[in-house]
């Protein structure tokens, strides 16, 4: 999957497996084969009628209580979409870190009850003012999935609303689609009657179709926001099996976890500069082992060297960090090695965004 890069001989910096006791103690992780054939569910049960030309026959209504679709959670960078969603599936999915512009995909998280199925979509924080092709790939995946779900999960922090809040509500008012309002971090906020003004002020701006103030730190709140969210699907069958989480596939969710580690390990604009990509998903049929190496790009000679970290210490927490997450995510005990490499200002080039994963690059 990675062939030599052109320009640039970029060197490998073989990182030493770093024993550590981080044992399995979790092995709840699924091995989420993630395949998924949307739409590859039975819509109804008539499918030995005569197909073809009977566009004009309504298919037969699904007739069950059943409540399925898509919920996208949208807003702004740093307010709490990812928090929300993992609080949402009571498991780590999503990557969080305390700096904007931490989501850079699209990524489906998939909540099962017997009374309903929704598939959360964690999208990028919709931002302006930055030329970059990557953050012009993250606006566009994100404004991608307003239009793709049933309904909308606008995410604002408690007393904020800004101007980028409010480009996002014109997008979010442009669909047409049912939105409603998570007013998030409300831990923040005390006494909690002074969310009183905001929250008439934000009913004003938007007929949401519910407001639902929350912490999606807190455990316990975001499961009432499911059952708000639930009664806005439409009535259908689940669209997903019962144990499939996600659409992501385990290679993509170990480079998240691996960049959510470096990005929590640097500071500044390093973590904008980072990308992960995996060279290396093999079990060692000696030892037994299961191998993840990835690389870890950057954009210049210079960030290299702090990446690594003196003696190689920074590049060591981050891989200590990540191999516990990666352990607990694939249920097994990994090995895992990180290579550091440059690649010139990929962020700004569409082709490398595109080799490196970045969907509507
Ligand atoms: N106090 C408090 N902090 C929160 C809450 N929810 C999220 N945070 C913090 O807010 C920061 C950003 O959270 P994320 O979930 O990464 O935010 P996001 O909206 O996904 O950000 P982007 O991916 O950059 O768009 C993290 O430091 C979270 O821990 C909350 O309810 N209360
Ligand atoms: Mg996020």
């Amino acid at each position: 999957m990675s062939e030599p890069m052109n320009e640039q001989k970029p060197e490998h910096e073989p990182q030493p497996e770093l024993e550590h006791e981080s044992e399995l103690d979790q092995p709840e992780a699924d091995e989420d084969d993630a395949d998924l054939d949307e739409g590859e569910f039975d819509e109804s049960d008539d499918a030995d009628e005569d197909d073809g030309e009977d566009a004009s026959e309504p298919a037969a209504a699904y007739t069950g209580d059943h409540r399925c679709g898509f919920a996208a959670l949208v807003g702004r960078p740093n307010v709490g979409k990812s928090t929300l969603m993992n609080a949402l599936l009571e498991r780590k999915l999503s990557i969080v870190t305390p700096k904007p512009q931490t989501t850079r995909h699209r990524i489906v998280g998939i909540l099962n009850t017997d009374a309903y199925q929704i598939a959360f979509v964690d999208t990028p924080g919709i931002h302006s003012g930055q030329k970059r092709a990557l953050n012009q790939a993250m606006n566009r995946s994100a404004l991608a999935s307003l239009d793709d779900s049933d309904v909308l999960v606008f995410v604002v922090e408690a007393l904020r609303f800004t101007d980028e809040d409010e480009r996002v509500l014109t997008r979010i008012k442009s669909t047409g689609r049912p939105a409603i309002l998570v007013v998030n971090k409300v831990d923040r906020v005390t006494p909690r009657e002074r969310l009183l003004p905001f929250m008439a002020q934000m009913a004003e701006r938007h007929p949401f179709v519910d407001v639902v103030p929350l912490s999606a730190r807190r455990h316990g709140e975001a499961q009432r926001l499911a059952s708000v969210i639930a009664k806005h699907l439409p009535a259908s069958p689940p669209l997903y099996p019962p144990d499939q989480i996600t659409e992501s596939s385990p290679q993509f969710l170990a480079t998240e976890i691996i960049r959510e580690k470096l990005t929590l390990q640097t500071h500044e604009e390093l973590p904008y500069g980072l990308t992960v990509e995996i060279e290396q998903w093999t079990t060692d049929e000696e030892t037994g082992r299961f191998i993840v190496g990835a690389v870890i790009w950057v954009e210049r000679e210079g960030q290299k060297a702090i990446v690594i970290g003196d003696q190689g210490g920074r590049l060591k927490e981050v891989g200590r960090a990540a191999r516990y997450d990666l352990n607990e995510l694939l249920g097994k005990r990994i090995h895992l090695e990180l290579w550091v490499k440059v690649k010139e200002n990929w962020a700004d080039n569409a082709n490398q965004l595109r080799r490196f994963g970045y969907d509507s690059a």
